[in-house]
């Protein structure tokens, strides 16, 4: 399977990028259990790869931080998080120095978050949102709704 985590972001074609490449640019790796009671393996802190990544994408301080993060994973599971949320938030992405061998590439947890559902599993893509209208707002569940192309490759 691949490894792949897909960035979708305000001013920028969708990125590819993976979990060694997300902690590498996150600049510090910590024991899960820091941030999770019983948590296992090791973790990133989300804010602090997010800052360092869009800095190295350019996008300027004049760009504000996103109202929400949408996660998706890799069985349709979604969660859209709203940004205040996500303060120590942590990305697992290794057990014992190997790739998770469950819930990889990555696993968001949320400690934050107002449902434990928003700790999504195998995220296989992120979603900047800029929405004023929607900002604080919560949700999470499978996918629902498929573009054409997902039905023909569904078929
Ligand atoms: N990819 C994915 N992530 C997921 C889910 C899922 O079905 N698929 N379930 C969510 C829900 S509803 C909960 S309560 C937690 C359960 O986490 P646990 O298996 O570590 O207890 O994972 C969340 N993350
Ligand atoms: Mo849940």
């Amino acid at each position: 399977m691949s490894n792949a985590i897909i960035i979708h972001h305000y001013g920028l074609q969708p990125v590819e990028t993976t979990p060694e490449e997300m902690a590498s640019i996150a600049g510090g790796v910590f024991p899960l259990s820091e941030r999770i009671e019983k948590g296992v393996g090791e973790a990133f802190d989300f804010h602090a790869w997010y800052l360092a990544w869009r800095n190295s994408k350019g996008i300027g301080a004049d760009v504000p931080m996103p109202s929400q993060l949408k996660v998706e994973a890799a069985d349709t599971f979604e969660a859209v998080i709203p940004w205040e949320q996500l303060e120590d938030s942590a990305v697992q992405f290794r057990i014992d120095h190997a790739p998770l061998a469950k819930g990889g590439p990555i696993r968001l947890y949320v400690p934050n978050g107002s449902s434990e559902c928003l700790n999504v599993k195998s995220v296989v893509a992120c979603r900047f949102i800029y929405n004023e209208e929607t900002r604080g707002e919560v949700s999470y569940g499978f996918k629902n709704t498929f573009s054409p192309q997902e039905m023909r490759l569904k078929r």
